[in-house]
């Protein structure tokens, strides 16, 4: 696997060299809201450490990225009066990935709404 590419778009944005819609913050993670949402309120959570994916971030690290998407979907069901949530989260290029800075993607969903492709 390549190693973390520290001019990825995100580590771009977690330096404040990027603008994002910044919807939390905490000294372990980020969440802002995605540049091409496929639902109202699609939100990306990401760690402030360095990670490429799932396949390169340490436990302990990957522990408050599940906690941050866990705190974010649960504001997101409030916020969007969603009827649930689709948590995705992609890894490497065979796996879908084009950012290769680990990100979760929060989508709020409603009855009968199909997500954007
Ligand atoms: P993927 O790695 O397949 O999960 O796709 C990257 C996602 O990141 C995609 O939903 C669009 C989003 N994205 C890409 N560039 C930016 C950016 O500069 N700002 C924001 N907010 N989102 C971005």
């Amino acid at each position: 696997m390549p190693a973390y590419d520290t001019n990825n778009i995100f580590a771009k944005i977690l330096r404040g060299e990027f603008p994002c819609h910044k919807v939390y913050e905490d000294d372990h993670v980020l969440a802002f809201l995605d540049i091409m949402p496929r639902a109202p309120g699609h939100t990306l959570v990401i760690p402030k450490a360095p990670a490429r994916n799932i396949l390169d971030i340490k436990p302990e690290d990957y522990a408050h990225v599940a906690r941050g998407t866990h705190k974010i979907a649960a504001a997101a069901m409030i916020a969007f009066k969603a009827d649930g949530i689709t948590v995705q989260q992609f890894n490497e290029a065979a796996g879908g990935q084009v950012v290769f800075h680990l990100h979760m993607h929060v989508m709020p969903r409603h009855n009968g709404v199909a997500l954007l492709p």
